[in-house]
């Protein structure tokens, strides 16, 4: 398998899964910052211009980070990272969905370009502001669905929690926002892995 990604973008939840399961795959690096997603090269794998993407060994790509989660969790099922039972396989859509779709792309999209959301500079403090308003309201939401648990299905870890990794990575580590002691702490748990400090070593992300 060959995994493209960009350090530090949602790619990242996608590699703390390939870790944990520790299967084999080759790590390709597509730089957003310098455009690599744009290249000729790259189009022709992932028209979309976006990480992640997966190539699997019979040379198929699959994109968009719940399918990826999806594909690897259930195609590696002694590694116990594919939900167990309809109730949890929801639940695991329904967390990554909310990680991928709310969080990412409603919320640090606005924080991040707000230039996407609004052409003229004067409105991006407005755009952040709303963009800040989101990703924390939809923590408020996770934290109290989460109560007690170790990971969010309950006490093993899953597929779901990638998503929420990448998401807790930009907004603890990256924007440090003020989120609730309960998710913060499993924030905590997460990057506390081997698999999570062998990603960021591996992206060269470096911690103030
Ligand atoms: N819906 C996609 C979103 C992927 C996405 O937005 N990736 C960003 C990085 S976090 C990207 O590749 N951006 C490149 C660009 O916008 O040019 C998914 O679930 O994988």
């Amino acid at each position: 398998m060959k995994f493209y990604y960009s350090p530090g973008a949602c790619s990242i939840g996608i590699h703390f899964l390939l870790e944990e399961l520790a299967v084999p795959y080759e790590a390709v690096r597509i730089a957003i910052k310098d455009g690599e997603q744009f290249k000729p090269d790259y189009v022709g794998l992932n028209p979309k211009s976006k990480v992640p993407a997966l190539a699997r060994d019979d040379g198929s790509v699959l994109t968009e980070f719940a399918a990826i989660a999806h594909w690897l969790a259930y195609s590696f099922p002694e590694k116990g990272l594919a939900p167990s039972g309809l109730e949890n396989g929801v639940r695991a859509i329904e967390i990554m969905d909310y990680a991928v779709a709310t969080i990412h792309m409603q919320g640090f999209s606005r924080l991040f370009r707000p230039a996407k959301f609004a052409p003229s500079e004067a409105d991006h403090a407005w755009v952040q502001d709303m963009g800040r308003e989101i990703v924390t309201k939809a923590f408020g939401v996770v934290s109290e669905s989460f109560g007690d648990n170790r990971f969010i299905l309950g006490d093993r870890l899953s597929m779901a929690d990638s998503s929420l990794f990448y998401v807790l990575f930009w907004a603890l580590d990256r924007q440090k926002l003020d989120l609730p002691r309960n998710v913060a702490d499993y924030y905590a748990r997460l990057r506390d892995r081997p698999s999570s400090r062998k990603v960021f070593h591996d992206e060269g992300i470096v911690f103030a």
